[in-house]
């Protein structure tokens, strides 16, 4: 039952990153000459039953999505654990293929040359299909950005950092690290339930960068997130407005709605119609991953 196997031996070589996650290495794999991996280092709380539930849970289901080796999913190479750091905390090791690159840096690498419409429509495919995969599974990313989209040496797209909601609950409250709300869904903005409709308006705004190279929403607080999100989506309705929140709807400007190639001019005509459904302030009307990708947006030949 123990799904840890013993501490393997890893040199880590640099951070590559720091978040409410905890920290991701690039390390070597001591026992496979040559080999460099990602090396994530979670904190975990101890229960008085241990390790807690939800943290067992959640590696389990990493290891079980693992065995379909998606291929635009990061692999999980291996989970151990070190030592019992002072009391009451298990520094979990996950262990990930590492790739060179995320989309953040490609697409700041690409610059003014922009990327082709073939690229553009294979970026935003793999995208897709790998959240349809998430979510086929009842994974919701919840984060999805350019900055844990991986990009392979051939150039494809793979997820990266999630599964572990439950588990970064905990360090998230101890970190203070500044998190992006450029890609975050109206509804986790206004606190409200959500479900994996969020990673449909996340997906989205990542496709239009993918043909602008700038941010769709580049907010600077999460009540000018919220205004930005309005310029598109114009503003809510009353009776669409949650009730018993504290922001309220008429502190906002009014906006009526527009069409993302308005805010996006870059876009084609089919991403403009795909981003218009995937844009909607109602989570229930985003069509699901599987629907997104039958769009024509993916099926015609791009020129
Ligand atoms: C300037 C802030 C950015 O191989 C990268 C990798 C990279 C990986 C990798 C593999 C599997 C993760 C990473 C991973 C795990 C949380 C994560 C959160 C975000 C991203 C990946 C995560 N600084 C420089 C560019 N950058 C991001 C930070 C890179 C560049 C190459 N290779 N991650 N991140 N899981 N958990």
């Amino acid at each position: 039952m123990n799904p840890f196997t013993r501490v393997a031996n890893y040199e880590e070589l640099n951070i590559i990153g720091t978040g409410a996650y905890g920290t991701v290495y690039k390390a070597r794999d001591l026992k496979n000459p040559g080999k460099i991996v990602a090396l994530k280092k979670v904190r975990v709380a101890l229960t008085e039953d241990g390790v807690p539930m939800s943290t067992l849970r959640e590696i389990a289901l990493l290891k079980q999505l693992d065995a379909f080796k998606h291929p635009n999913i990061v692999k999980l190479l291996d989970v151990c654990h070190g030592q019992l750091e002072r009391e009451r905390q298990l520094v979990l090791f996950l262990v990930f293929e590492h790739l060179e690159e995320d989309l953040a840096g490609y697409l700041n690498r690409v610059g003014d040359r922009g990327m082709s419409p073939k690229t553009i429509q294979k970026f935003a495919k793999e995208l897709m299909t790998g959240v349809d995969f998430l979510h086929t599974h009842r994974i919701i990313h919840r984060d999805l950005k350019p900055q844990n989209l991986l990009v392979s040496a051939d150039e494809h797209i793979k997820l990266a950092d999630f599964g572990l909601a439950k588990t970064y609950d905990f360090e998230m409250k101890l970190t203070s690290v500044v998190v992006t709300l450029w890609y975050r869904a109206p509804e986790v903005l206004l606190n409200q339930p959500y479900n994996s409709a969020v990673d449909i308006w996340s997906s989205a705004c990542i496709i239009a960068e993918l043909f602008s190279r700038r941010a769709l929403f580049p907010g600077s607080s999460e009540r000018n997130q919220l205004e930005k999100i309005f310029t598109l989506t114009g503003t809510p309705r009353h009776n669409q407005w949650p009730s018993e929140i504290p922001l309220l709807r008429d502190h906002f400007p009014h906006r009526s709605q527009k069409r993302p190639i308005d805010l996006c001019p870059e876009l084609d005509e089919y991403a403009n119609d795909l981003l218009t459904q995937m844009l909607v302030f109602d989570p229930c009307r985003r069509p699901p991953a599987i629907e997104c990708l039958n769009h024509m947006f993916f099926l015609q030949e791009p020129i």
